[in-house]
């Protein structure tokens, strides 16, 4: 497949060293001749100060750690392109988004929240969505959330937040949970998180892969067109290959059997070309109809139903390239919701004003000062020239003697432009108040969007979110704050809390009174909206010492269906004729979405574990297909999602899950 070369790819060439076949050298230049001994005073003597090579490598290797992130300190990254499907220049003058057809280059990093840089991937989790479109008129960054809502309403709350889902102080225990006494604690006592709990007790938090979950600006910006005219936006990121999850039991496995699951999948998905797309769309609210709806559109806690605010597709993201060094580009890309382009701006939502402070602040300190910017990874593609000058580590060599404005000495320049030579101008709203530290009223209703996702849930996701709070709560020691938590959830379903309480032994809430309302909200649910696609699907086929001859037919099948194949038998080398990939041993059935089975071992151990293979991905819903001498597998024969013909295999491979199976 063809990578991809774009002005930002060009630009990074010129960082790009490789080391192979070169002389080995200090960081002056110097050829090394020896690089296994320290300098010492005799063979058995002590080593000397003198020996500033071993000083020089190993200072640098004492210094190669940096702060990891706060939050989102887990993540993986990727580069590619935005193309526009059309050109959106009467909604907003950002260029990127102006002319069909215009392509940008872009870098995503994905990430999980509340996890430690070395944490596993599939943990219950909100997951990070984080954009830099490299922009010819400056880098515009879309950090965003596979979930559409937050957790708290104003930005002052966020450290508070973090504190009581990341580990415990004292103890540092769980990593990467909010199954633990502060996390749930803090959601009984701040209740404006109702809604986003609901979603993150969905399916939704535990994604198959980052190439399967949506992502969303979450909070409210604003679209300016050339003529002035605004609107409120959000956005909106949709996977081609439609939004899938894990089952908690097998995301908990995952963690184990290969806790890099998600950066593994899209590295590897990238590498064979199954390039991961994103289609980009934006819901739009004109400025004079800022207060038409039920809720606070300025409210990150709420979602802007899909079916009232409908979503524009503007254009499509490809990743096409993996990094070249993880440290270079996946860790030292900074984001910050505050990098915009003219034709984006803000809103009042008081999470977002928050926001706008704290990504540089922590820029600063992760990447050690405030030329962060130099970095190649996060270096514009467009010229940039301006007044600041020295820092920790500058590398730009701005020659002149003038680095102020205004000025004389050198004509006035750096100067400021105006809007119609593509300025930077701030949309002009007019704002008045009093100093207050308070929330509108119309920020306080925090039940009524959480009750909207439960009621517009099918069966089987309700389910989950039951189990997924029974886990969670189940986890919690204090039972007061169990309590708590079931109290505040009849307030969105009482059928939710009494089904928890009675789980998690807690007695049940008192039947509280909501309002009656039965506004549902298909957008939101993963089942209503499943797209059923095989591609870059995994399949583990399980080969035995007499599987059926027409193995390469098979494979040839479900190649031809870019669906994935890993061979799986007792050991690897040569099985029946065919090269083995992985052992019963090696893998596991959390690891494939679907599994065939050709035949079975003749030793009872490995039979035994082939057996567990397959009841596994049974139990997680996943498609099973068998054709030869398999008996073995009579009592699931007839079931759903069960059959034996590679074609009825693909078919039933793209339903992903045959919830049906976890049915009473
Ligand atoms: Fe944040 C990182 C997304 C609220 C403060 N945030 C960070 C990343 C993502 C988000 C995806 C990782 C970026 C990367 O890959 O480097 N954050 C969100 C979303 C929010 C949100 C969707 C709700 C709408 N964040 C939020 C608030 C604050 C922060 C309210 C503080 C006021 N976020 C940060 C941070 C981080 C960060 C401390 C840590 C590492 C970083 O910025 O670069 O500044």
């Amino acid at each position: 497949m063809k990578k991809d070369v774009n002005q930002k790819q060009q630009q990074l060439e010129a960082f790009r060293v490789s080391d192979k076949d070169q002389p080995l050298t200090t960081n002056q230049g110097l050829k090394i001749s020896e690089d296994e001994h320290s300098l010492k005073a005799g063979e058995r003597g002590p080593t000397l100060l003198e020996d500033f090579h071993f000083r020089e490598k190993m200072t640098h290797f004492d210094h190669e750690r940096i702060p990891e992130r706060v939050v989102h300190a887990r993540g993986s990254a990727a580069h590619g392109i935005f193309e526009t499907y059309e050109c959106a220049s009467d909604i907003t003058r950002a260029q990127f988004l102006n002319g069909k057809g215009t392509k940008t280059p872009v870098f995503v990093r994905f990430s999980t929240v509340a996890g430690s840089k070395g944490s596993a991937d599939t943990v219950r989790d909100a997951r990070g969505f984080a954009t830099k479109f490299y922009t010819q008129e400056g880098n515009y960054d879309l950090v965003g959330n596979n979930i559409p809502v937050f957790f708290i309403q104003d930005a002052i709350k966020f450290p508070d937040f973090v504190h009581a889902v990341k580990p415990e102080p004292n103890n540092e225990i769980p990593q990467a949970q909010s199954a633990h006494d502060t996390f749930w604690d803090f959601i009984a006592n701040n209740q404006e998180s109702a809604h986003m709990v609901m979603w993150h007790m969905s399916d939704r938090s535990i994604p198959r892969s980052y190439r399967m979950m949506e992502g969303f600006g979450v909070n409210t910006y604003r679209f300016v067109n050339a003529e002035g005219k605004a609107h409120f936006v959000k956005f909106h990121w949709k996977p081609v290959l439609g939004v899938k999850s894990l089952v908690w039991d097998e995301a908990q496995i995952i963690a184990g059997k290969d806790p890099d699951f998600h950066r593994r999948d899209l590295w590897e998905s990238i590498e064979r070309g199954y390039f991961p797309e994103w289609e980009l769309g934006v819901q739009l609210i004109p400025v004079e109809d800022e207060f038409k709806f039920s809720f606070d559109i300025l409210d990150a806690t709420k979602i802007w139903p899909e079916e009232d605010v409908p979503v524009r597709i503007l254009g499509k993201m490809t990743l096409n390239k993996n990094v070249d060094n993880f440290f270079a580009e996946t860790e030292q890309v900074a984001f910050h919701v505050g990098h915009v382009v003219p034709g984006i701006d803000f809103s009042n939502d008081p999470l977002l004003q928050g926001r706008l402070f704290s990504y540089t602040d922590t820029q600063l300190i992760r990447l050690g000062g405030p030329n962060f910017h130099e970095l190649p990874i996060n270096k514009p593609i467009c010229p940039f020239h301006n007044n600041q000058r020295d820092g920790y580590g500058r590398q730009t060599i701005n020659v002149g003697q003038v680095s102020y404005h205004k000025n004389s000495l050198a004509n006035n320049t750096p100067h400021p432009v105006s809007e119609a030579d593509g300025g930077y101008t701030h949309y002009e709203e007019k704002v008045e108040g009093h100093k207050v530290r308070a929330r509108s009223e119309s920020f306080k209703d925090h039940f009524s969007q959480a009750r909207l996702f439960w009621l517009s849930m099918t069966d089987i996701e309700k389910k989950h979110i039951i189990n997924a709070f029974s886990f969670e709560l189940g986890k919690v020691k204090s039972k007061a704050i169990r309590k708590q938590v079931v109290d505040m959830y009849a307030h969105v379903s009482y059928t939710l809390a009494s089904a928890i309480a009675d789980h998690i032994g807690i007695v049940p809430p008192k039947q509280v009174e909501v309002p009656h309302i039965h506004q549902t909200s298909p957008a939101v649910s993963q089942v209503i909206n499943a797209t059923e696609s095989v591609k870059s699907n995994k399949v583990a086929v399980m080969v035995t010492e007499n599987s059926n001859e027409n193995l390469n037919e098979l494979i040839a099948t479900f190649l031809s269906e870019d669906i994935e194949v890993e061979l799986v038998s007792h050991k690897q080398g040569i099985v029946n004729g065919y090269e083995i990939h992985e052992t019963l041993a090696t893998t596991s059935s959390v690891l494939y979405d679907g599994v065939y089975v050709t035949g079975a071992f003749q030793d009872s151990y490995q039979q035994t574990q082939a057996e567990q293979f397959i009841e596994q991905a049974y139990q997680h819903c996943k498609t099973i297909g068998y054709t030869g001498n398999v008996s073995f597998l009579q009592h699931i024969a007839n079931k759903n999602g069960v059959t034996n013909d590679p074609q009825s295999f693909i078919l039933s491979l793209a339903k992903h899950r045959h919830w049906v199976r976890e049915c009473k």
